[in-house]
């Protein structure tokens, strides 16, 4: 899959505020700071699309981008979610439920949402939160990558050693993928795309439901 372009469409505080979209939509979940909005821009080569609509005090909304892009000779839309992240240890219980609202609301109402990309730190083990992720995300029976990143920030070898351990520590399906990353040197971005790719083929097959 080639990205062409990419804009900004809307933020969200409640699920009730998105508006519908047909296309297929591909959410980025995580922790916060783990690096999910460095994770769209280097997807969609822009430098700070992601942090447009992170205007002080708007952080815990979604945001929706709208993704011109090419498979093989075809060209489609499809929609990126950035979500708020998770485990951001200073903030209120309030916000933390709040936040658990917007989320499952998201995942069991939002129709075109097709497949979710886990990032976690390619450095640290799983956390619970992480796993409760996956869980969450199994439980709605939806498609899930796990993307590890700032890959950057160790060998080639330390990252191969901590991606076996990220497999193990997920109980990872078969059907799971699994890919290292980082905006840094961009490495797994090609890879991801692909995956993304290959998902929304399916889904307009007919193959894979939303
Ligand atoms: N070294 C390195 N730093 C990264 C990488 N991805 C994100 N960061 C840094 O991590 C911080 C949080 O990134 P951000 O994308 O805002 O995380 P988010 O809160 O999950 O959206 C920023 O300072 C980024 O520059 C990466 O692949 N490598
Ligand atoms: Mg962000």
């Amino acid at each position: 899959m080639k990205v062409i372009d990419s804009k900004f469409i809307e933020s969200a505080y409640k699920f009730t505020d998105l508006s519908q979209s047909e296309f297929p939509e591909i959410a980025f979940i995580g922790r916060s700071n783990v690096g999910k909005s460095s994770l769209i821009n280097t997807l969609l080569q822009r430098k700070n699309l992601a942090q447009i609509s992170k205007k002080p005090g708007k952080t815990r909304t979604i945001n929706i981008f709208e993704v011109s892009c090419k498979f093989n000779v075809q060209k489609e839309k499809i929609n990126f979610a950035d979500l708020p992240g998770y485990g951001y240890a200073k903030i209120s219980e309030k916000t933390q439920h709040a936040w658990k609202i917007l989320i499952d609301d998201y995942i069991s109402r939002r129709k075109n949402l097709c497949g979710l990309i886990l990032i976690v730190d390619l450095r640290h083990n799983a956390d619970k939160k992480d796993i409760e992720a996956k869980d969450w995300i199994a439980s709605h029976r939806k498609e899930m990558l796990l993307v590890p990143t700032k890959a950057d920030k160790l060998s080639k070898s330390q990252a191969a050693i901590k991606i076996r351990m990220l497999k193990d520590q997920f109980l990872l399906l078969p059907q799971h993928e699994i890919i290292g990353f980082s905006s840094k040197s961009r490495i797994g971005r090609e890879e991801i795309l692909e995956w993304i790719g290959e998902l929304t083929a399916l889904v307009k097959n007919g193959e894979v439901t939303c």
